[in-house]
């Protein structure tokens, strides 16, 4: 699937729903990478979020799934509310800003947060540096915040101007990956379950083999048929 087949989307019961947060702390552009993912736009003027849901339709090859993009409020957000944020994600997008180093050490408590609260294997995790796009002089080296993050945490890094749309696409590129994985994740799942009911069957006797065969294609009793 391409980024281009991202589309608005209408319900549909029987799509798979996905749903990933956008957590970091206040000013470090949640809101501008998801507005330009969604609609190629940004602005210059901050205005700061309670709590914001885009919903998004993903097309893979083995059908759709619903993405619901949970956009959250940096300084304006109350312990509970994060709870319930971490709580319905299956991915979550840690954004701080390049030139914030304070801003990355918030994403290194809500990754706490995250691992406390969820099992593993049950979420993914995007570390985004955003604003890369301002004066090199003001960037913080990104070469140990991605080691911690790659090394340390084996999660995935990527850096983001939401101001010239530098790497907005990969940042669900990446999240699109992680469905993929999870989706291949579940049918092996699915797969291991048939293969342990059936095993009982393949414990049996030559001879109870032949009787469940002779038993499933004998043809239905004359008095039984109308
Ligand atoms: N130069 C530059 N400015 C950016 C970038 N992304 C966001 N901004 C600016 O940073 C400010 C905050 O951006 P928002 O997207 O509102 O930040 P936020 O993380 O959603 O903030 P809260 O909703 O308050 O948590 C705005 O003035 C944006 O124009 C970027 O990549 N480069
Ligand atoms: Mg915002």
């Amino acid at each position: 699937m391409s980024l281009n087949t991202v589309m608005p989307i209408g319900r549909d019961s029987k799509m798979q729903n996905f749903r990933v947060v956008v957590m970091g702390t206040g000013g470090v552009g949640k809101s501008s990478i998801i507005s330009k993912f969604m609609n190629d736009k940004f602005t210059e003027v901050h205005k700061e979020t309670i709590e914001e849901l885009h919903r998004h339709q993903m097309r893979f090859d083995s059908g759709s799934v619903e993405i619901d993009i949970l956009d959250t409020a940096g300084s304006l957000q109350f312990p509970a509310m994060r709870k319930l944020a971490i709580a319905t994600g299956d991915a979550f997008f840690l954004v701080f800003s390049a030139n914030n180093p304070e801003s990355f050490e918030i994403v290194k408590h809500l990754r706490d947060e995250i691992k406390e609260q969820k099992q593993k294997g049950q979420y993914s995790i995007v570390v985004v540096a955003n604003k890369t796009d301002l004066d090199i002089e003001e960037n913080h080296s990104h070469a140990v915040t991605e080691s911690v993050v790659c090394m340390d945490w084996e999660e995935k890094f990527i850096t983001t101007s939401a101001k010239t749309g530098d790497n907005i696409e990969c940042v669900f590129q990446a999240l699109e990956d992680k469905i993929r994985e999870r989706m291949v994740n579940l049918k092996k799942k699915r797969l291991s379950f048939f293969r342990r009911i059936s095993m009982p069957v393949m414990r049996m006797t030559k001879s109870e083999t032949a009787t469940t065969a002779l038993v499933e294609i004998k043809p239905r009793p004359q008095s039984m048929k109308n």
